[in-house]
């Protein structure tokens, strides 16, 4: 019986090769091929028994479904926990196409189309190209088959449990520029984790401050794109819009504003805590008011600094109210000095049209300039990661000589950088040899393909490319996708502990399906030493604009200025990228 290094359910074998068959066809291979990973996905399923079992007995091709070359598939799957040609076809084909089969009536000679065609590769994406008005100019599309495609795109939101910050956001302001309009409200306010900046919201949470809730209530539940009222009271409504977000309205008088704010910002954990303190000193704190526990006397707080005064405490930032130790910080005189946007001046990890960006250098640098930036690194894909046009050695070169005329051309308007963002390869060599690592001034190590490998294999591919002396930044360390794919099984402990060694820099990704390293993570980076960058991976100049939702995370990691590279002094940076190690 062969060794069984690694488990696979007959599910998790179904859904690989259900996603070869769904790969292959948005490739344009010959339909024959295609069914038979359909087939075999399909029989994998239905199968009553372990598929590992009838592997040891060697009897792999009595599955229906399963010839030859299926069996020598599950073989290396079930041997090594790896298929290579699975990941050679995700550096052909970019996995995210699959969830966009997803969509209702979206097939892969659809999905195709768009991406070659168009560089579509994720929902997102092609959400803004439909909205956009991009898709109609394709064969067989039309205005219809856009609204379709968005349509489909919301409802697939509506089955997904969380929302990515980046999508419930703007949203929010939204709904609350509306409120705002509204005659006899004199505040709007997000509040719940939204407040909080959490990288994925459960549902909204929204404050309205009136001195009557009547009026607000009623536009705010005839609002068009509610479809459904899940409650209508005069202090708390709550709906479901067209996109599958549902929020709560609360509406309390203005004088009460800051307690009800306090409270429905949350945590339940902080506020937990927080009561304990009111209670310790001789008030019952709810969302209507402080209240006096010996005579029943009301103190209202019309602002949440007065909820936070009130209990001889500093307002905390709503992004540290998770009962990590804010509350006894604040009663310390010990909170952190956080980031704010204002700090952050260098954007290190931003791609241009060298290799999978929309722009060209020169527009990614005039866009960083206008944004206020000091420093802007143009890092584009190396040379294995086919799918994102990766650079060869000799369009490196050539890009240098680029970059170096642009930063003539501009002068000290900024100062730009010559990085990569180089391929972790599978087998955890880097993409470029360490001579040509050498000549640039930045380099940030990503993993994109084969993050579904074991642990120990995983983990090991991220420590070569930290202890690589080169090697400046790990870009979006887990290579998690929000809401709903996971990042690759890493030991956590294991990369922190290299990147304190080699003060390797880890990056918080600011875009929102990233948001990686997420919070607890990049707090314990700042407790071992480890210096944090936060980058937007702009593939555009508009993508600049995306750095507050990292900056977010940054703050619920407990982020001062100091811990985060993109925050120094030019020289101090350029000193850095230059350290000896
Ligand atoms: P979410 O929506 O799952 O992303 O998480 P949150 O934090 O927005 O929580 P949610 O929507 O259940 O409640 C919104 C806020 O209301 C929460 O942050 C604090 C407050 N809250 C809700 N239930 C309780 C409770 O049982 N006790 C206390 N103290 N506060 C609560
Ligand atoms: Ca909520
Ligand atoms: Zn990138």
């Amino acid at each position: 019986m062969p060794k069984m290094t690694t488990r696979y359910t007959n599910q998790q074998l179904a859904d690989t090769f259900r996603l070869i068959g769904d790969l292959l066809e948005i490739k344009g291979e010959i339909v024959y091929k295609t069914l038979a990973y359909r087939k075999a996905s399909e029989s994998l399923i239905s199968l009553g028994r372990d598929v590992s079992e009838i592997w040891g007995e060697g009897k792999l091709t009595d599955i229906p479904g399963v010839g030859a070359a299926i069996a020598e598939k599950i073989d290396e799957l079930l041997s090594t926990g790896e298929l290579r040609f699975l990941n050679k076809l995700t550096t052909e084909v970019p996995i995210t196409l699959a969830d966009l089969l997803q969509v209702q009536g979206l097939g892969p000679k659809k999905v195709g189309l768009f991406w070659r065609e168009l560089g579509i590769t994720t929902l997102e994406e092609l959400e803004t190209a439909a909205r956009a008005g991009e898709l109609r100019g394709l064969p067989g599309m039309g205005a219809k088959s856009e609204e379709k495609i968005i349509a489909g795109i919301e409802a697939l939101a509506r089955r997904s449990g969380r929302t990515p910050l980046g999508t419930a956001w703007p949203f929010a302001q939204d709904l609350l520029e509306m409120l705002r309009g509204l005659p006899g409200v004199t505040a709007a306010k997000a509040a719940g984790s939204l407040r909080r900046m959490k990288a994925t919201v459960g549902d909204l949470d929204i404050l309205a401050a009136a001195p009557d809730s009547e009026s607000v209530m009623k536009a705010f539940v005839e609002r068009p794109d509610v479809v459904e009222v899940l409650g209508h009271g005069s202090t708390k409504s709550s709906v479901e819009f067209a996109n599958g977000l549902r929020a709560q309205l609360w509406v309390h008088p203005p004088e009460r504003f800051g307690t009800a704010l306090q409270y429905a910002t949350g945590s339940k954990d902080h506020n937990v805590r927080l009561r304990e303190l009111a209670l310790a000193q001789g008030y019952s704190l709810s969302e209507h008011a402080l209240k006096r526990v010996d005579d029943e006397s009301e103190v209202l707080c019309p602002t949440e600094e007065e909820v936070y005064t009130a209990l001889g405490l500093p307002w905390i930032p709503p992004e540290l109210r998770e009962d990590r130790g804010e509350v006894q910080a604040a009663g310390a005189g010990t909170l952190p000095d956080l980031i704010e946007l204002k700090h952050h001046k260098a954007e290190l990890h931003a791609h241009s049209t060298w290799s999978d960006g929309k722009a060209t250098m020169r527009e990614m640098a005039e866009g960083a300039i206008e944004r206020g930036y000091r420093v802007l690194a143009i890092t584009d894909h190396s040379q294995s990661l086919g799918i994102a046009n990766g650079l060869s050695v000799e369009r490196l070169r050539e890009q240098r000589r680029e970059i170096d005329a642009l930063q003539g051309e501009l002068g000290d308007a900024i100062t730009l950088l010559q990085g990569a963002e180089i391929e972790i390869k599978a087998d955890g060599t880097l993409d470029y040899p360490d001579e040509v690592l050498a000549e640039l001034d930045i380099v940030v190590a990503s993993l994109h393909t084969s993050l579904g490998q074991p642990r120990e294999k995983v983990t090991q591919r991220l420590l070569n490319a930290i202890r690589n002396p080169y090697v400046d930044i790990i870009g979006h360390p887990t290579g998690r996708l929000l809401p709903d794919r996971e990042g690759a099984d890493l030991d956590m402990d294991a990369v922190l502990a290299a990147a304190a060694e080699t003060g390797t820099a880890l990056e918080i990704n600011a875009h929102p399906s990233r948001l990686d390293l997420e919070d607890i993570y990049a707090h314990r980076a700042i407790e071992l030493g480890i210096p944090l960058t936060i980058n937007t991976d702009a593939h555009a100049p508009d993508h600049f604009d995306l750095i507050h939702f990292g900056i977010a995370t940054a703050r619920r990691a407990w982020a001062e200025p100091a811990h985060v590279i993109n925050t120094w002094d030019v020289d101090k940076l350029l000193s850095w990228l230059k350290r000896d190690r």
